[in-house]
């Protein structure tokens, strides 16, 4: 339940287990029917690196990479289908920090063993007044979080299962990364790994 353990780390509000164990179960089976329509798919950055994170979406949006830069399509890369929407549990955690509009975009991370994500700013969507909202699932992150400029300080903290975060005003632009998973930790995902899903408005109202 949201605001039964509300934590500020480094100015962001961090819900911890905001889900229970079945609402995470049920969110993980809305995530593996997703999966089956819209498979998670390896991106390459901007300067040619592969990227370690596998990614898919719901909602309108998708988040994408490659050698012509980084941009939102509408379209799933191999099906060419439009991504399913978004699950009705993580509108409802949406919801409970932004009820003026609901979020176009959904995106859906998975890190598996050794999986990062270098520390990046958020800025391809169209206003950065709605915030985004992001939920944990299975195993352990290590979340890195700094200011708006690439060399500001930065601090981490370990982000779990069932946790909530929210990016907003001062932090909406912030420098932010995975540094590493603990892989296995979790038994939420049969398999071991995590999943992360940020919920987002790309385009603009
Ligand atoms: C801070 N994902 O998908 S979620 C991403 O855990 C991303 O998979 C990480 O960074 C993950 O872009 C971190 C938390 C998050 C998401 C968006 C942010 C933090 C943010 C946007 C601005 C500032
Ligand atoms: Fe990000």
């Amino acid at each position: 339940m949201i605001g039964e353990k509300s934590t500020i780390h480094h100015g962001v509000l961090v819900e911890t287990k905001a889900l229970n164990h079945d609402e995470q179960a049920i969110l993980l089976a809305d995530l593996q029917s997703i999966a089956r329509v819209s498979p998670p798919f390896s991106l390459m950055t901007r300067w040619g690196k592969p990227m370690s994170v596998k990614m898919t979406a719901a909602g309108r949006f998708c988040w994408f990479s490659d050698r012509k830069g980084y941009r939102y399509i509408e379209e799933h890369p191999l099906t060419k289908s439009a991504f399913p929407p978004i699950p009705e549990l993580a509108l409802a955690v949406w919801r409970q920090f932004e009820a003026d509009i609901d979020p176009d975009c959904c995106l859906i991370n998975y890190y598996g063993k050794g999986a990062r994500m270098g520390l990046h700013q958020d800025r391809d969507e169209a206003n950065f007044d709605y915030p985004v909202v992001s939920i944990s699932l299975g195993d352990p992150a290590l979340f890195r979080i700094g200011g708006t400029e690439r060399s500001d300080p930065t601090k981490s903290f370990w982000l779990e299962s069932g946790d909530v975060m929210v990016l907003h005003k001062d932090k909406r632009l912030a420098f932010h990364g995975i540094d590493r998973i603990k892989f296995g930790e979790s038994p939420l995902l049969s398999k071991g790994g995590r999943l992360n899903l940020t919920l987002r408005r790309v385009a603009n109202a």
